[in-house]
């Protein structure tokens, strides 16, 4: 069968990211070529596309079956990808997955006729299902992870069982991607995931809901060996791993470290983790075989608010893991979350006071987001919280729900104002002075932004 996979563009107007390899159509790619189906993608966001230079693209590629991934920000963009797809290729079969979908998988087919199936949760196994079964001709009533229109009703499939043998997968498809238009200073950022689910239960986390309560993880030699393979076939010396909690299982970091030693794979990465799944031993192993940043999960620099979190993380486990981070050499970045429910204006001064104190190298002051799967959508939806319904809106710079503690506006306050200390810190700039190279560079560049931005503000 011809296959056509679609990377949505962003909405107009929101904080957008520089394009990535969208990982989870690479390996939906890989197993759909790997049993022998024809596969073409398109990626919106790398090719620069609008939904009218869409339209002439998709136009030229026949396919039997269109499929479009969507987080919950690019799901309006993708049902307008969908509805122009139905218009030039009445004949395909139009498919939504992703971190959307999944939880909205009724609502999407109810408010666009044009999609024909939701896959809901891990994509490949039930894909390759689907695709056979459309292939057959056959009845997809029993494939399990999906929801789908029948007789003018809605129908969904039980939830699959996750894939147990990660190594099963084949490695991502690169080739299909537009790795031209994915270059940023001539280098292409290849990603990995090299483990799926979370052994956690954050109240605003939608990936452990999207890939399950429990770790599941590829081998260390599965890992190097797809390192081994980038490097070798796209002479780069530098990938990032896009796992929830990359050392969740601590001996296995080790192992990958020791593959990379012993095949003198000389390749620098980073990765992202929880504060209470490091230690000194392993970090310092993790920096020896070329990790340089690791990402790390503060959230919260009050304990109450990473308790309402249901996080099960302490402040000084947070302390110590930044402190070992930097004694190794490492460099750190920090992601929080303010506007939590329960968050006041004073323990959103606590997290900007905690990170402060933790010096990062760069942070992420994110806005709590209620995306549709987790408690967290629940509980606004449920206290009459939520004032944004639009969804292309949800971008995590904007708020989108106040509570009876912080209105919208405050909490927009408070985010630029933590940025703004953040980066305008004399000890910040001169750190920034003194690592030099790229990340120096860009942290300075942050400030000087900031800096600029104020100046602005105060002669305005
Ligand atoms: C890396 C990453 C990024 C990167 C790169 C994104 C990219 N282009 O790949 C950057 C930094 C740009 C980014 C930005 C954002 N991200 Co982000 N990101 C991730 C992360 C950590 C990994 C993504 C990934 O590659 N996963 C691995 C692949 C294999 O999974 P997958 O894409 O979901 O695909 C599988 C299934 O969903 C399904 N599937 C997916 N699409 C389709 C399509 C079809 C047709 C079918 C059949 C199946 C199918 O099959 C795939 C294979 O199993 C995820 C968390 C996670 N573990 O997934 C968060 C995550 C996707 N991000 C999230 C968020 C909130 C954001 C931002 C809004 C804000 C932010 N704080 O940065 C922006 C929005 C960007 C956007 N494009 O929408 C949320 C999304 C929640 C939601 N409901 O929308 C997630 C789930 C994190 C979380 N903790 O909840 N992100
Ligand atoms: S630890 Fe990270 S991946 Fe795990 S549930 Fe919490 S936010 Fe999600």
């Amino acid at each position: 069968m011809k296959i056509t996979l679609v990377n949505p563009p962003y909405p107009l107007g929101v904080h957008s990211h520089p394009p990535f390899i969208p990982l989870g159509l690479a390996y939906l790619g890989a197993v759909a070529q790997k049993a022998g189906h024809e596969v073409a993608v398109i990626d919106c966001q790398a090719e620069k596309l609008t939904y009218e230079t869409f339209r002439n693209r998709i136009a030229k590629i026949p396919a039997d079956v269109i499929g479009v991934t969507a987080t919950t920000l690019l799901y309006k963009s993708a049902m307008q990808l969908i509805d122009i797809a139905k218009q030039v290729q009445p004949q395909a079969v139009t498919m939504l997955g992703g971190s959307h979908g999944t939880f909205w998988d009724e609502g999407a087919l109810n408010e666009y006729p044009t999609l024909d199936i939701v896959v809901r949760r891990e994509g490949e196994q039930t894909f390759i299902e689907l695709l056979d079964k459309l292939h057959e001709k056959s009845s997809i009533d029993n494939v399990l992870g999906i929801t789908f229109r029948k007789e003018g009703k809605i129908i969904r499939t039980p939830d699959r069982p996750f894939l147990e043998d990660l190594d099963s997968l084949p490695f991502p498809a690169h080739d299909l991607m537009p790795l031209e238009n994915l270059k940023h200073d001539g280098k292409i950022l290849f990603p990995l995931v090299t483990s799926r689910g979370c052994v956690y239960w954050c109240d605003f986390c939608s990936t452990v809901r999207m890939f399950g309560r429990g770790y599941r993880w590829r081998s260390a030699k599965n890992v190097v060996d797809e390192m081994q393979l980038v490097h070798d076939k796209y002479g780069v010396d530098q990938v990032t791993f896009y796992d929830d909690a990359f050392s969740v299982n601590r001996e296995r970091v080790m192992k990958i470290c020791e593959e990379l030693r012993v095949r003198k794979l000389d390749m620098t990465w980073d990765c992202g983790t929880r504060v209470d799944m490091v230690d000194k031993e392993m970090l310092k192993t993790m920096h020896d075989a070329g990790c340089f940043c690791v990402w790390l999960g503060v959230e919260s620099g009050s304990e109450v608010i990473l308790g309402a979190m249901n996080k099960s993380i302490k402040l000084d486990q947070t302390r110590t893991a930044f402190k070992t981070a930097n004694k190794v050499g490492l460099m750190t970045i920090a992601n929080t979350v303010i506007g939590f429910p329960g968050e006041t204006e004073q323990t959103a001064r606590q997290t900007i006071r905690f990170i402060k104190e933790l010096n990062p190298d760069s942070v992420g002051f994110y806005v709590a987001t209620p995306y549709p799967g987790t408690p967290m959508y629940e509980q606004v939806k449920q206290k009459g919280w939520l004032r944004v319904t639009d969804f292309d809106k949800y971008d995590t710079a904007n708020p989108t729900f106040e509570t009876p503690w912080l209105s919208m506006e405050k909490l927009a306050q408070i985010r630029y104002k933590a940025y703004q200390e953040f980066y305008l810190r004399p000890g910040y700039v001169f750190k920034m002075m003194r690592r030099g190279g790229v990340y120096g560079k860009a942290g300075l560049k942050t400030s000087a932004a900031y800096a600029l931005r104020a100046m602005h503000l105060r002669l305005s």
